[in-house]
């Protein structure tokens, strides 16, 4: 390879893009291929650029309303297409909603984020999902929701109740998005995300790695965020928690590296967002955590359980956090 098209060049010229409106395919290329040492060199120095590299920051989850969901995620222990043992329930009451952001915000989160398994709201929802917003947010907590496809008239009447984020994840590259779900389409995606965006509500959007796509389907997912305009201010990047009973409940976990490799090119490509280490922290060591965060993750989700899986708990996390010197905020 010669010199001016080399991974190292790729790094130093991607630096000097940060500004630019729009990355080019060549870039993000370049950068999944730039020696390891470079990127996370590079990442960590955009990331003390925009962040104090020392503070992480706690995001709540919070399943609403569990399983019995009508589409094919290919991924997801809620799919009604898929038997994963998983029991169905109605949408939760409010108060009993308000009472688990009250213990999250004992535990140290500062956002709450409800989800639940639906394609998208029923209209007869809007008002019961409105006031949990008020009263969650009424306790000094951010909210944030991920209910699915929603109507401009959905999505302006979450953000009058006081939402600031809503999440809705692209998931993974436009080219690999129908291997993984048929009951919706990857502009499906888009359309929501472009009406949660006009309601002005922030945009939390990422996506799952380990779900068999290829490191050129791992670049496009990352140029289809980074080239949003804006940038999400919020980018979940999920490792796959394999569910038996779904087509994807046999895959193989991605390296840490591999792994690592991603959060560094989405700080690089994205040097305002908050890069989340999200689903897929139980199943990681300390060591790879580590490594995401000095590659440029500042965010988490905490408590013991994430939407139907597990994830570390209070205890193993502030442990973690006393050795790397990391504030939760
Ligand atoms: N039903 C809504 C939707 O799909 O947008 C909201 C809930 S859905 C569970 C939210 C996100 O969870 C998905 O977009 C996906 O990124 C993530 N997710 C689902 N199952 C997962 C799994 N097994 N491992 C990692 N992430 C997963
Ligand atoms: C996101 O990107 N990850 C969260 C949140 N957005 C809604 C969900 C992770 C789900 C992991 C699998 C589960 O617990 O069911
Ligand atoms: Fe339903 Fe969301 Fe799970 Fe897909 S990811 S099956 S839309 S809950």
């Amino acid at each position: 390879m010669d010199g001016e098209a080399g991974p190292q060049t790729a790094v130093k010229k991607a630096a000097a893009n940060q500004m630019a409106a729009k990355w080019v395919r060549e870039d993000v290329d370049a950068l999944m291929r730039a020696p390891f040492a470079e990127l996370v060199f590079r990442a960590a120095a955009v990331h003390r650029e925009h962040f104090d590299p020392n503070e992480v920051q706690a995001s709540r989850l919070l399943s609403i309303k569990t399983g019995g969901c009508p589409e094919d995620c290919g991924y997801c222990s809620q799919s009604a297409h898929f038997k994963t043992g998983l029991k169905a329930s109605r949408l939760m009451d409010k108060e009993a909603v308000v009472a688990e952001a009250r213990r999250a915000r004992e535990e140290g989160a500062s956002r709450f984020c409800m989800g639940a398994a639906w394609r998208a709201p029923k209209d007869r929802d809007m008002g019961d999902l409105c006031a949990m917003v008020a009263e969650v947010k009424a306790l000094g907590l951010e909210t944030c929701m991920t209910l699915g496809m929603l109507t401009d008239d959905q999505a302006g009447r979450l953000s009058e109740a006081g939402l600031d984020y809503y999440n809705h994840n692209i998931d993974t590259s436009p080219e690999y998005y129908g291997k993984m779900v048929s009951t919706r389409t990857f502009q499906d995606r888009i359309d929501t995300l472009e009406r949660v965006r006009a309601s002005g509500m922030k945009v939390c959007c990422g996506g799952i790695v380990g779900m068999g796509e290829a490191v050129e389907d791992r670049a496009g997912f990352l140029l289809a965020l980074a080239n949003m305009s804006p940038p999400p201010e919020s980018v979940p990047i999920n490792a796959l928690m394999p569910i038996e009973g779904t087509p994807l409940g046999g895959s193989e976990p991605v390296s840490a590296v591999e792994f690592a490799r991603l959060i560094a090119v989405a700080r690089i490509l994205m040097p305002t967002s908050y890069v989340r280490l999200s689903a897929g922290r139980e199943n990681m060591s300390e060591e790879a955590q580590a490594l995401c965060f000095l590659a440029g993750a500042n965010s988490i989700f905490v408590g013991d359980e994430l939407l139907t899986t597990n994830n570390p708990g209070q205890d193993k996390d502030s442990a973690m956090f006393d050795r790397l010197g990391v504030r939760l905020v």
